[in-house]
């Protein structure tokens, strides 16, 4: 199959183009590269240091003999989108390519802005560009499990059937997202079913929940394909954070009460989770949603879990409980519906403490990348 990843120079994007390349498929990567730019801009890196984009692909093609051709540019952009789709005629349009922080957005009126003009101009113009260049085309876009919030109800896979004065409809699930990042994936989902229903595009929508872990089969087989991994209070998601201040002797830092529940999946199960959404595309006209992660954690749990594996290698590891940068439930009803991805054949990696120990030691050999001064949230939701 042609599949474009776009974002395929980021944390979720590099490891999936890999493995859908090594999976036989024809597989170009479109990137702005800004990403890395934000590391610039925050004072920040990834804890692992990662190759070019253009070393990253050159030394895979020499390992595996396959190709993956990169574009770099925005999609923000549309002659240049415009361009790229006309010369590669994609099946499969997977889209990473967005601003993908909750505090990075919520920095000022500045980063907000940008976020949501980034995220929802980006994927208005793939839709556009979807329409005019391939219409048949399956978009796989990465949204997000936040874009639902905390309902004190059982959280559906996109729809929710309702019962209103007597008579029944099948609706969008309510949204109740919790930050300006969070809201653009709302925006983009929105967009997204107004243009299958309007001009028959085809597409899934994966609300994915926080990913964690770093390595995949293909990243590992070479220290220039490595992946990205972000520690910072910025970009830093929570179980990755707290395995490496562990590895660095910080104390983990759980905001507020860390009753705070979410979905989490490692890394190894995107990529997976990608290609199924590709094996088994929606119709044309058909808006399809899946909650694409494997497991609920409370963010409490997760600090004693790494407290443990921490422990057992030998690091004497502390929970802090800092005043919460955030606006969110501290404590609260969470049970999602996660089936459509395990129907499709997804097998999960589950969490056990061998998976947290890989990591933990993998996070080790890097440690001395760290800067300290990333590690505490300066940013407030107030
Ligand atoms: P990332 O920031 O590591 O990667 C995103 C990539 O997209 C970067 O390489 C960046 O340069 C690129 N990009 C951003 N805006 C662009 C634009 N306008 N044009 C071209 N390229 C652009 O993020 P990630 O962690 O890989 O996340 C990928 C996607 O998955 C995002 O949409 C994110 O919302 C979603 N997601 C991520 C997580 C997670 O825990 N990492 C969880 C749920 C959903
Ligand atoms: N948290 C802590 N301590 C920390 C960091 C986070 O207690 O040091 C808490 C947060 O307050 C929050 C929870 O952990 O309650 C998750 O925070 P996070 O930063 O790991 O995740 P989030 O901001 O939700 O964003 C991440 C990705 C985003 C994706 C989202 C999936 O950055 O791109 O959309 O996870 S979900 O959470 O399902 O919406």
């Amino acid at each position: 199959m042609r599949i474009i990843v776009a974002g395929g120079d980021g944390f979720c994007g590099w490891p999936t183009a890999l493995y859908l390349s090594n999976q036989g498929h024809e597989v170009t990567i479109i990137d702005s590269l800004i990403r890395r730019k934000w590391d610039q801009e925050l004072h920040s890196n990834s804890l692992v240091p990662i190759a070019s984009p253009q070393e990253r692909t050159t030394r895979w093609q020499q390992l595996t003999s396959h190709r993956i051709k990169t574009y770099i540019g925005d999609l923000n952009h549309y002659d240049f989108l415009r361009e790229v789709l006309i010369q590669t005629r994609p099946e499969a349009f997977v889209h990473f390519a967005e601003q993908r922080s909750a505090p990075y957005s919520m920095i000022d009126r500045e980063h907000a802005v940008f976020t949501q003009v980034n995220n929802v101009v980006g994927t208005l113009n793939v839709l556009f560009a979807l329409k005019e260049i391939a219409p048949d085309c399956h978009l796989i876009k990465l949204g997000t499990m936040g874009e639902y919030g905390t309902p004190n109800i059982d959280i559906e896979e996109g729809y929710l059937k309702i019962n209103h004065k007597g008579r029944e409809d099948i609706l969008p699930y309510p949204k109740q997202p919790g930050s300006f990042y969070h809201l653009s994936k709302v925006h983009d989902s929105h967009n997204i079913m107004f243009a299958c229903k309007t001009w028959g595009l085809r597409a899934t929508d994966l609300n994915q929940g926080v990913v964690y872990g770093l390595h995949t089969e293909e990243t590992l087989m070479d220290p220039v394909l490595l992946n990205r991994l972000d520690y910072d209070a910025v970009f830093g998601t929570v179980l990755n954070r707290f395995l490496i201040q562990a590895a660095v002797g910080h104390d983990l830092t759980v905001y507020g009460g860390g009753g705070q529940t979410r979905g989490f999946l490692n890394i190894m199960d995107t990529v997976r989770c990608i290609e199924i959404a590709a094996a088994n595309p929606a119709e044309r006209g058909e808006f399809r949603v899946f909650n694409q992660f494997t497991e609920e954690f409370s963010v409490l749990d997760l600090a004693h879990k790494v407290q443990t594996v921490a422990g057992n290698e030998g690091f004497d590891t502390h929970i802090v409980h800092l005043e919460n940068p955030r606006v969110e439930k501290e404590t609260h009803y969470y049970r999602a519906t996660h089936s459509k991805l395990s129907d499709l054949g997804l097998v999960p990696h589950l969490l056990t403490e061998q998976v947290l120990r890989g990591i933990f030691l993998a996070v080790l050999q890097h440690k001395h990348r760290l800067i300290e001064a990333n590690v505490l949230p300066k940013v407030t939701w107030k």
